[in-house]
């Protein structure tokens, strides 16, 4: 792992908060990720599941999780099994973890070997009341690959299909929207080497580079400071691709006169942050350019007031729709007299921005947690407004991420340069 140790009581008391949530003499299992193969012998970088991490910290594959805190033997309340590492391993792969070094970075005491998986869990499996399994509910997830909860849950039904069974999926949603100051301190630190990626980006875009080019700075700045990489792919969308809301391609020559957008952000110890900024390309906005940024600015900082404790998620998009009603209609876009007849199930403002307007982010770029209940403090979102003018060859989005506190918020980017002025300024300096 690049990053830095991360001090055991975040997860202590993550694992504290989660036995608050469970029925009495239950059984919690969760599973690691595994690593994704692609061809031959080769196989994707890994990415630890994000809710044994929130438990654990343990960064490693094949890692099982145990919470059983009503066990009568004390020993059992939580265990950690973890691969065993031998010579060769060590060899070929090199470090993994000891159980020492596993309890030092979790702070759980019992730490065993995989091999003394089955015996254990059955033991605890023949005491328990229920079993909480863990299953992957993030609405827009799609799964055409079992992960090894999903596996570990069909061979468990299977092998005892008379046991009571609990999703802990709903408990964890509920329990990681609400972020810890530890667990804000490493999203602000993702944000913190994301912005020196865009401040390298702003002194080397101008026409002629390559997506690609801006592309690689990002990467170099990111990794240099301890960040795994792209907390998600990177948009570097030049031109008329500013309006492809998902364009990954990054492989245009930027011209002289076309908008960048940059939605580009770090990864740090498993955090992520999530940037969107747009500039020009020869470091000055044309008017229209200006006319459309500063509209969607102005929409950014009116919906970043909203993101409020108590708010909800259904007031919060009403009013942004309004606002951008209003700026469409003045950038020319739409017409007072249509708006007021439009059908309001289908917005006439919606043909130029048609995604949301802010998700949670945390372990998980798009986190999870309930889009049904009011903004609490310790909710961590994006703001991302943003208009498309594909009949005009571009488009504009400005996102940072926002922490909501218990008097209002805090943008964790507010030291991003935002205002047009000071982006040109940067990019002619
Ligand atoms: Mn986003």
């Amino acid at each position: 792992m690049k990053y830095l140790p991360i001090n055991p009581s975040l997860f202590i008391n993550n694992r504290k908060r989660l036995v608050k949530e469970l029925k009495p003499d239950a059984l919690a299992v969760f599973n690691a990720n595994d690593i994704m193969p692609t061809n031959s012998d080769g196989s994707m970088g890994f990415v630890q599941n994000s809710d044994i991490f929130w438990l654990t910290g343990i960064d490693q594959e094949e890692t099982i999780l145990l919470m059983y805190p009503d066990a009568a033997n004390k020993s059992f309340k939580e265990i950690l099994f973890l691969r065993e590492t031998n010579e060769y391993i060590a060899v070929w792969e090199g470090e993994k973890y000891t159980k020492e070094a596993a309890r030092k970075v979790s702070g759980i005491e019992e730490v065993k070997w995989l091999s003394e998986f089955n015996t254990i869990f059955r033991q605890l499996m023949l005491q328990c009341k229920q079993v909480y399994l863990n299953t992957n509910e993030h609405p827009r997830a799609t799964a055409e690959v079992q992960s090894r909860d999903a596996r570990f849950a069909r061979s468990c039904m299977e092998k005892y299909p008379v046991h009571h069974y609990e999703r802990v999926a709903p408990i964890m949603h509920k329990l990681r929207a609400i972020k810890s100051k530890e667990e804000v301190e490493l999203i602000k630190h993702a944000c913190d080497i994301t912005e020196k990626g865009f401040r390298r980006v702003l002194s080397m875009v101008k026409p002629g580079v390559m997506e690609y080019e801006i592309e690689a700075e990002f990467a170099h700045e990111f990794l240099r400071n301890r960040s795994r990489g792209f907390a998600y792919g990177p948009i570097i969308a030049s031109g008329l691709d500013s309006c492809v809301l998902h364009y990954v391609n990054n492989n245009k020559q930027c011209k002289k006169g076309d908008i960048l957008m940059l939605d580009v952000a770090a990864e740090y110890a498993n955090y992520a942050s999530d940037l969107t900024r747009t500039i020009p390309v020869d470091g000055k906005f044309t008017k229209r350019q200006k006319e459309l940024y500063n509209a969607v600015l102005r929409i950014f900082k009116g919906a970043r007031k909203m993101l409020v404790k108590g708010n909800t998620f259904e007031k919060y998009n009403a009013a942004i729709a309004k606002m951008m009603e209003e700026e469409m209609i003045k950038l020319g876009l739409l017409k007072l007299a249509d708006v007021k007849k439009q059908d309001p199930k289908a917005p006439l403002y919606k043909k130029y921005f048609m995604h949301g307007t802010s998700h949670f982010i945390g372990l998980d770029v798009h986190d999870v947690g309930s889009t049904f209940i009011p903004f609490a403090a310790g909710m961590v979102f994006t703001c991302e407004p943003g208009i498309y003018i594909p009949a005009e060859n571009f488009g504009v989005r400005i996102e940072n991420d926002i922490l909501i506190t218990e008097k209002g918020n805090v943008d964790l980017m507010d030291s991003i340069p935002v205002e047009a002025d000071e982006i040109e300024e940067l990019m002619n300096k």
